[in-house]
C-alpha cells in the first residue's frame, strides 16, 4: 500500500474546517453523506464545531448519548478503568463484569446477559441462540428454524440484518443472504400469527420502528403479539437498542406496552456513547443453550467496557433522565404540534423519541434540517420525508423550548433561517 505524505504537519495550526472536508472526501470510504459540520466538542445536549458555533444535539448519535455527552461521571469511569485494565480476553474472568451481569439484571429484571459490543453483533448473537434454542429445546429440524421480523425494520447492517431487511439501500448488490426469515407488516398480530410454522422460533421485532420514521405500534398489539408467541412457543425478541435504556420515557420501550420480551437487545446509550456495548438479556432456559466454546467475542464483556456500562446505567437511573425524557418528551412534542406550518403532515413520538413527517410538497427533510443546522439544531432526516429529533435526555424544559422556537422559524420560513 503506498501511503502519501502526512497530510497534516504536526507543527502547522489546526486544521480549517475546510481541511477535514477535504481529507475525508480524498481518504475515506463514502458509505455516508453527512452534513458538513465538523464537530469536535461536546457536552451535554451541546456539541460545537471546529469554528466554535454551539448546536443542540437532536440526534444523539441516534440514542447512544442518551446520558448527554461526555457525562463526566461516565468519563471519571473510563478514565479510571482505563488507566487500571483495560482487556483480559474471556479466557479470563475480570472484576468489572460479574459487577456488570449483576446490576443489569437487576435494572432490566432479566436473568442472564450476553455481553457483545454493537448492536448488529447483538442481534446476531440473539438469532443464533433462538435458533440454538429451536433445535435444542422446542425440537425443529436442525436447519430449518425460523425467524419472523416486520417489514421497513432496522437491525444493522451486517450480511444476515440486511437479508431481511425490506430497504433495497440497505440490501441491494450484497447478496446472497442468510436463509430462514420471513416478513411480515408491523402492527399486524394476524399476519404474525398466520405466518407462524412449527419451525418458527422467534419474532423479532422493535417496540418502535426507529429509522422507519419512528413508527409507533397500534393500541394493543404488543398485547396480541405478546399473546400469541406464548401461544405458539416462539421467543418474543424486542429490539431495544433504539428505544431502551429511556428514550421513551421508561427504562425499556416495552412498559408502555404492559408486556416482557422474552430476549431484548440492548445497545447504543448502554456506554453513554464512550464505547461499544451491547448486550443479549434473557432467561436461563434461552441463554443457557450456549456451552463453553460456542460463542463469542474479543471485545465482548471486557472490563472496560463494563466500568463504563455500570456508570452509563447508573447516572441514567440515578439522575432522573428517564423521567425527564417523559416530562420533556410532552413538552416538545407539544410543542412541535404547536407549530403551524402547512408542511408537517405528522408528528410522532413517545418520550423524547419523536419525529416530524413533512408532505412530500414539502420538497424534502434535509432542506429543513439545513435550515435547523443554521439555526443552531442538529437533526437527520430519514427516508426523504421526516426529521427525526431525538436530543439527549437530560435537556432542560428551556432548552426544549428554545429548540421549539428554532423548528418553528426552519418550519415556516426555511429561507429566513
Ligand atoms: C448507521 C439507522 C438508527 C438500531 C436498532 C440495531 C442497530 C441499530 C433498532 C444496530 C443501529 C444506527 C446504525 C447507524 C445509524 C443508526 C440508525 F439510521 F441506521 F437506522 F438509529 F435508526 N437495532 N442504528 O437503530 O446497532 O450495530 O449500529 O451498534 O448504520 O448509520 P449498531
Amino acid at each position: 500500500m503506498t501511503m502519501t505524505a502526512d497530510p497534516i504537519v504536526r507543527d502547522a495550526p489546526p486544521p480549517t474546517r475546510d481541511l477535514y472536508l477535504a481529507l475525508e472526501q480524498e481518504f475515506g470510504a463514502r458509505n455516508y453523506k453527512p452534513f458538513d459540520v465538523v464537530l469536535s466538542r461536546g457536552l451535554g445536549v451541546w456539541v460545537w464545531d471546529v469554528d466554535g458555533k454551539r448546536y443542540l444535539d437532536c440526534l444523539s448519535a441516534y440514542s447512544a448519548v442518551n446520558q448527554g455527552h461526555c457525562h463526566p461521571r461516565i468519563l471519571a469511569a473510563l478514565t479510571e478503568q482505563a488507566s487500571r485494565l483495560a482487556i483480559t480476553s474471556r479466557a479470563f474472568m475480570n472484576d468489572q463484569l460479574p459487577l456488570f451481569y449483576k446490576e443489569l439484571c437487576a435494572a432490566t429484571r432479566s436473568h442472564r446477559v450476553l455481553p457483545m459490543n454493537s448492536g448488529a453483533e447483538a442481534v446476531e448473537s440473539a438469532i443464533k441462540v433462538v435458533r440454538k434454542w429451536g433445535y435444542a429445546v422446542k425440537g425443529v429440524p436442525t436447519d430449518r428454524a425460523e425467524v419472523i421480523v416486520c417489514a421497513n425494520n432496522f437491525h444493522g447492517r451486517t450480511l444476515t440484518i440486511v437479508g431481511f431487511s425490506t430497504d433495497p439501500t440497505a440490501r441491494d448488490g450484497f447478496g446472497p443472504f442468510t436463509p430462514g426469515f420471513r416478513i411480515v407488516p408491523f402492527g399486524d398480530a394476524t399476519a404474525l400469527e398466520a405466518a407462524i410454522t412449527p419451525n418458527t422460533v422467534a419474532f423479532l421485532v422493535e417496540p418502535i420502528q426507529g429509522e422507519a420514521g419512528v413508527i409507533l405500534p397500534p393500541r394493543g398489539y404488543f398485547k396480541a403479539v405478546r399473546k400469541i408467541c406464548t401461544r405458539h412457543n416462539i421467543i418474543l425478541i424486542l429490539d431495544e437498542i433504539q428505544t431502551g435504556l429511556g428514550r421513551t420515557g421508561r427504562l425499556l420501550a416495552e412498559e408502555h406496552e404492559g408486556i416482557e420480551a422474552d430476549l431484548t437487545l440492548i445497545g447504543k446509550a448502554l456506554s453513554g456513547g464512550f464505547y461499544p456495548v451491547s448486550a443479549v438479556l434473557s432467561t436461563d432456559e434461552i441463554l443457557g443453550v450456549l456451552k463453553p466454546g460456542e460463542h463469542g467475542s474479543t471485545f465482548g464483556g471486557n472490563p472496560l467496557a463494563c466500568a463504563v456500562a455500570r456508570a452509563a446505567l447508573k447516572v441514567l437511573l440515578e439522575e432522573g433522565m428517564i423521567e425527564n425524557a417523559e416530562a420533556m418528551g410532552a413538552r416538545f412534542q407539544a410543542g412541535l404540534r404547536g407549530i403551524d406550518s402547512p408542511a408537517i403532515k405528522e408528528v410522532r413520538g413517545r418520550g423524547l423519541m419523536m419525529a416530524i413527517e413533512l408532505h412530500p410538497e414539502a420538497g424534502g427533510a434535509r432542506r429543513y434540517c439545513e435550515a435547523l443546522r443554521r439555526r443552531g439544531v442538529l437533526c437527520k432526516d430519514t427516508h426523504d420525508h421526516t426529521i427525526r429529533v431525538s436530543p439527549p435526555l437530560v435537556i432542560t424544559g428551556s432548552e426544549v423550548d428554545w429548540a421549539v422556537e428554532q423548528f418553528e422559524t426552519a418550519l415556516t420560513r426555511p429561507e429566513a433561517a
